[in-house]
């Protein structure tokens, strides 16, 4: 009995200690607006696997998706405060906040995605990642975000004549708003958690998105045709609170910059994956997918855009740097 009783307790005792080995002493609470399974969830996910292996599970990191957190606008205000740790969110809502965000976020200032990679894997990239950190956040890593283009309910969009009138949800940044303003259309910014219900009711014709967020989102069911016109290539960025950032010693910094920067092909890989399974729920679903656009008149469109944003010489100087990237 007794003998019982002392390998129990030893065991109990051993259980106790591997735990408080394993236990994660901080958990970085982190935000996302997809759900889970979305590449930029589970890359943030990786991201945390990564670090908590280098850490010897010191440091952890929990995903929030789905909005749980809130919307992506209101969620970027919490980041700054040190309420939510790290956050992957797209350049678009940060543009009114880091002006440098506004060059990658232009009406096609890329010419494709592997254009984005290269600019946005180089100094460049660099230079906006560091650009957030006067803002009170830290720039740690770019995600993709394909290439955004136009869905609605109402009619197949061809030409720039098409979009005349309709009401187009946009991000929450002044660059969309006269984008769409510039091809006819009445810009409606909006939280993207709204956008379904808004496409549903009528408030909104349609919207602009990638392939995965068209079908994780479920506005494919409700804006049966899409229109291939390709006009953004918006990337998306995982930042952490500077607040959050502080707290860490050079070490640890040092080790969340490595996992998130280690995630980003994992993201590549997921992301690649994500957008054919989506293009092909959606075929599949039966939406009406316009693929004879000329592309030209949308980019002619937009020179008053990049008049009115494109105005210090920094940003000018980055939008010629872009350009000149091959
Ligand atoms: C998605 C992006 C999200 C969000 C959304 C939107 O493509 O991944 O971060 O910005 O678009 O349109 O609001």
């Amino acid at each position: 009995m007794n003998l019982m009783k002392t390998l129990t307790g030893m065991l109990l005792a051993t259980a106790a200690m591997a735990m408080t080995a394993t236990a994660c002493e901080l958990t970085l609470k982190s935000s996302d607006t997809h759900p889970d399974g979305y590449p930029t969830v589970e890359a943030v996910k990786h991201m945390g696997k990564l670090l908590e292996e280098r850490t010897n599970g010191r440091i952890c990191v929990e995903v929030f998706h789905s909005a749980q957190l809130g919307q992506e606008k209101d969620t970027i205000e919490q980041t700054k405060f040190g309420v939510i740790d790290l956050n992957r969110v797209s350049m678009g809502p940060f543009n009114n906040l880091v002006e440098e965000t506004k060059v990658v976020s232009l009406p096609f200032v890329f010419k494709g995605v592997d254009h984005m990679h290269k600019v946005m894997d180089g100094p460049i990239g660099e230079e906006i990642l560091t650009a957030f950190e006067p803002h009170g956040y830290v720039g740690l890593a770019f995600y993709d975000g394909g290439s955004r283009s136009f869905y609605n309910k109402v009619k197949p969009i061809k030409t720039v004549e098409d979009m005349k009138g309709m009401k187009v949800r946009v991000m929450q940044s002044d660059i969309f708003v006269d984008m769409m303003t510039a091809l006819g259309a009445n810009a409606t910014p909006m939280p993207y958690g709204e956008v379904y219900s808004a496409i549903q009711t009528g408030v909104i014709d349609g919207a602009e998105n990638n392939w995965p967020s068209f079908e994780s989102s479920g506005h494919y069911e409700v804006a049966g045709y899409y229109t291939l016109n390709e006009h953004l290539i918006v990337p998306e960025v995982l930042v952490m609170s500077k607040a959050s950032w502080d707290k860490l010693s050079a070490e640890d910094q040092a080790a969340v910059r490595q996992a998130a920067k280690d995630s980003v092909p994992v993201m590549r890989d997921l992301w690649t994956a994500r957008e054919k399974a989506s293009e092909e729920k959606v075929r599949a679903a039966g939406v009406e997918i316009i693929t004879d656009v000329d592309k030209a008149p949308f980019m002619a469109a937009m020179d008053s855009v990049y008049e009115k944003h494109v105005t210090s010489d920094k940003l000018k100087d980055l939008v010629a740097r872009i350009k000149a990237t091959d």
